[in-house]
């Protein structure tokens, strides 16, 4: 029992370790799982750009569910661009793995505005959705520009 208890332990301990790419099974699961986060991510985001546009009518409970939802997906797709993942069906561009110092730049820059985007949706009003949104949106499109074939 204390034997196989060890054991456990330690293979937990591996599994804790392994890098993040090693948390899918193949590459192709990796790029499945990143575009299905920037796919959810987009159509909570895009809720919320309808409320700052007034395309939508404001809501605050709304918009603070919605940033919630995209401040929590915000952080996913990082740990799916490992070794294999520049190939098949996505768009991701070879400087992503070329210039990795500057895609991790731009990809802490979005976490960051939708940090301030989510703070923002919970103040509750919405001029300061409105702030917030400008810049979270334009952290996107940057990354978007460098880093995405169209
Ligand atoms: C969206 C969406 C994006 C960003 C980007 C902002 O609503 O799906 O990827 O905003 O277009 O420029």
């Amino acid at each position: 029992m204390k034997m196989i208890l060890s054991l456990l332990s330690a293979a937990m301990a591996i599994t804790l370790a392994l890098p993040a790419q090693a948390q899918f099974a193949k590459p192709e699961d990796a790029v499945k799982y990143r575009k299905a986060s920037y796919t959810v991510m987009a159509t909570h985001f895009g809720r919320l750009g309808a409320m700052a546009s007034g395309r939508a009518p404001y809501d605050a409970k709304l918009a603070a569910e919605n940033a919630e939802v995209v401040a929590t997906l915000a952080k996913l797709p990082w740990a799916a661009f490992g070794e294999g993942t520049d190939k098949g069906e996505t768009r991701a561009k070879p400087e992503i793995w070329k210039e990795s110092a500057k895609f991790k730049e731009a990809s802490d820059k979005m976490q960051a505005e939708i940090t301030k985007l989510n703070t923002a949706a919970k103040a509750g009003n919405l001029d300061a959705l409105k702030t917030a949104f400008a810049p979270a949106a334009a952290s996107c499109k940057a990354c978007h520009d460098s880093f995405r074939k169209d």
